[in-house]
């Protein structure tokens, strides 16, 4: 009996996706910073049968290849922040001038509503502390929606002329110049136009000339992205970027260049049985993004091998 040789492509790997496999982990950003990767995210605690989010903190991990993560102690959760009560929801971490900043998706204990906090550390794993006292954006300062979670996902973005904006929404998507105190905004709020079937998290990111804000479309959510030559817009439309993260409903996405290679960081329901992953019991996930000559975006293949190391 004769038997064929497996093609190369089918020679088994290690499965490297999700990166994280103890414990569950939701809504991803990440940093580089002093030639390490740090990758925050939110933390799901459903139960097996749990028919919402339960998230009540931070968590950090660093890598300096993709593959091999090292988590620290829990370094921010809602109780930190005297002001909100619940929904330790999607965030972002940014350095500037040797301090670290963690803009918070939580639920407001008075004002009703989602809200974006921002905490501060000196160092990306923190010990973070609150660093205003109270919220920096409440649901009654943005009306382009009803909705009372309009105020969440929050991404900041430092522009090559030291001038920082903050990004965030559900349905909406709103953005706003920040102080260089990173603790304040720097003028009115505004709507983002030119983004079909935003639903929520929006991502900004710059590659030579080009600026890209990707974003969660529709419900359940694919990734798509729009592209212009100003952080301040106008954007323009250029597709899909990544489909259906399987037996999740929400995606989240970070994008991020470390060591001349260009990542896509998201979340699935894929942790197998027995931890039985889902739409509230997520993992963050890691594939190579490509870009055309053009500067588009090539649409990003979710593997179960992820990144493997050299
Ligand atoms: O994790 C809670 C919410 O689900 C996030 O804020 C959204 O981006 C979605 O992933």
């Amino acid at each position: 009996m004769l038997f064929a040789l497996a093609p190369a492509d089918t020679v088994a790997q290690v499965l490297n996706n999700p990166v994280i496999r103890h414990e569950f982990t939701a809504d991803p950003a990440a940093l580089v910073h002093d030639d390490t990767v740090f990758l925050y995210t939110g933390h799901d605690e459903a139960a097996i049968d749990g028919d919402f989010y339960r998230m009540n903190e931070w968590l950090v991990f660093s890598s300096t290849d993709m593959v091999n993560w090292t988590e620290y102690p829990v370094p921010l959760s809602v109780g930190d922040f005297a002001w909100a009560k619940a929904d330790a929801w999607a965030a972002e971490v940014i350095e500037r001038d040797g301090k670290f900043y963690w803009y918070v998706s939580v639920e407001h204990g008075t004002v009703g509503g989602k809200a974006i906090g921002v905490a501060v550390a000196d160092r990306p794993t923190g010990p973070f502390r609150d660093a205003l006292g109270q919220a920096l954006i409440t649901n009654d300062m943005t009306t382009a929606t009803d909705i009372s979670w309009d105020d969440i996902d929050p991404t900041v973005f430092l522009d090559d002329d030291g001038q920082a904006y903050l990004f965030w929404g559900n349905t909406k998507c709103y953005f706003a110049k920040l102080k260089d105190n990173m603790t304040e905004l720097d003028g009115p709020i505004r709507v983002v136009e030119g983004l079909p079937n935003f639903t929520e998290a929006p991502w900004v990111h710059k590659r030579g000339d080009w600026y890209y804000l990707s974003y969660a479309y529709q419900f359940p959510e694919k990734i798509a992205y729009a592209m212009s030559r100003s952080v301040r817009g106008p954007w323009e439309y250029r597709g899909i970027l990544s489909e259906l993260a399987g037996n999740s409903n929400t995606n989240h996405q970070a994008i991020l260049e470390y060591r001349g290679k260009d990542y896509f960081i998201y979340h699935t329901g894929g942790l197998p049985a027995p931890d039985f992953g889902g739409s509230f019991r997520r993992s963050v996930c890691i594939d190579r993004l490509h870009y055309r000559p053009d500067g588009t975006m090539r649409r990003v293949i979710m593997t179960s091998e992820g990144i493997q190391t050299e």
